[in-house]
């Protein structure tokens, strides 16, 4: 853990850390900040504490705090027009994928996936995308939006583009860098989510995001290794606690390369289904769940008994390397 804060992105981990109230000498069972949770939301949902025992990983950034970080942006009154302002970096940084795989991802915000950005149906957004790497990138974004803000132009090192447009429909919806080789610069980690809530919003729950991604280490067209937010197998070594009869919102993201379609599943339960994020009501409730590349969903449960529970794509080998995790379920009176 002595270099959990090295190289450049030292600001985005101790920043991260200590806003929700961690530290690098040891990570304390301290409360999770509810900061970035919509009004509705905060009064009547618990974040567990991360364990005693909780270990960060070695890397540039903290799978942990990706899980349930939420860019809301900055809101700016221009005239008569509120207008919700991101800023988005596109660079590269080495990533640690385990104790022998370093990787040279490119990214946004120093992380993978990159910031989960989030607005309200009808906000006018602007994502100011500035590129620092030396290769050219883009954002496109799924959802409706006039042609010239489809992101389809590349962005060169040192240029700053921006994106407005108004959020619509409501949904759970992929961005992306859309140069060629889009497979290329999608597999090195330039995608994340775009969440927009409906007017009314969604009922209280511990909303978490998992984005799946791959890595084709030797460029021989597979993947040799998965991961869900960025590093794999993180949450099979580092469980991610959630409480016994406490909704869960998962907003779940297939951005894997080269493999046709996974699924998700998860263990000893079942969820509802709102595809797309497009409903406000369930379209069906299964176990398992089939994604094709940039498929995304909202799934909902709860678990009625404590204790450790898998998550994983049905496809085997994807799961043994790397996208395998679990929810540690902790009785509801903890
Ligand atoms: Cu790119």
């Amino acid at each position: 853990m002595s270099n959990l804060f090295s190289g450049r992105s030292q600001f985005w981990s101790r920043r991260r850390l200590l806003q929700w109230g961690l530290t690098a000498m040891g990570i304390s069972a301290s409360a999770w900040k509810l900061s970035h949770y919509p009004v509705q939301a905060r009064e009547s949902v618990r974040i567990p504490p991360l364990p005693e025992t909780y270990q960060p990983g070695n890397g540039d950034f903290e799978p942990m705090l990706v899980l349930r970080d939420f860019d809301y942006g900055t809101l700016k009154q221009e005239g008569d027009r509120l207008v919700r302002e991101f800023q988005v970096v596109a660079d590269h940084s080495t990533l640690q994928l385990n104790r022998a795989i370093t990787y040279v991802s490119w990214n946004l915000n120093h992380r993978v996936p990159g910031p989960t950005l989030r607005a309200t149906e009808g906000d006018r957004i602007r994502v100011i995308f500035t590129n620092h790497d030396g290769h050219s990138h883009s954002m496109h974004f799924h959802g409706i939006h006039p042609a010239e803000m489809d992101g389809v132009k590349s962005v060169r090192r040192g240029k700053t583009t921006v994106y407005e447009f108004d959020a619509e429909p409501y949904g759970v919806h992929p961005y992306h860098c859309h140069v060629a080789p889009v497979t290329r610069h999608i597999n090195k980690g330039l995608y994340g989510l775009f969440i927009v809530d409906p007017p009314g919003g969604r009922p209280p729950a511990d909303e978490m995001v998992m984005v799946m991604g791959g890595y084709d280490l030797d460029n021989d067209g597979s993947n040799e290794l998965y991961a869900f937010n960025g590093i794999p197998n993180y949450y099979r070594d580092r469980p991610i606690s959630i409480y016994q009869n406490q909704l869960v919102r998962l907003y779940i993201l297939n951005m894997i390369e080269f493999d046709p379609a996974v699924t998700f599943h998860i263990h000893a339960n079942m969820f509802q289904v709102y595809k797309t994020g497009r409903s406000l009501t369930a379209n069906e409730e299964s176990d398992v769940i089939t994604m094709g590349t940039a498929e995304r969903h909202i799934l909902e449960f709860t678990y009625k008994y404590p204790g450790k529970y898998m998550f994983h794509p049905h496809q085997d080998y994807i799961a043994e390397h790397g996208c395998m995790g679990y929810f540690q379920v902790l009785p509801s009176e903890a």
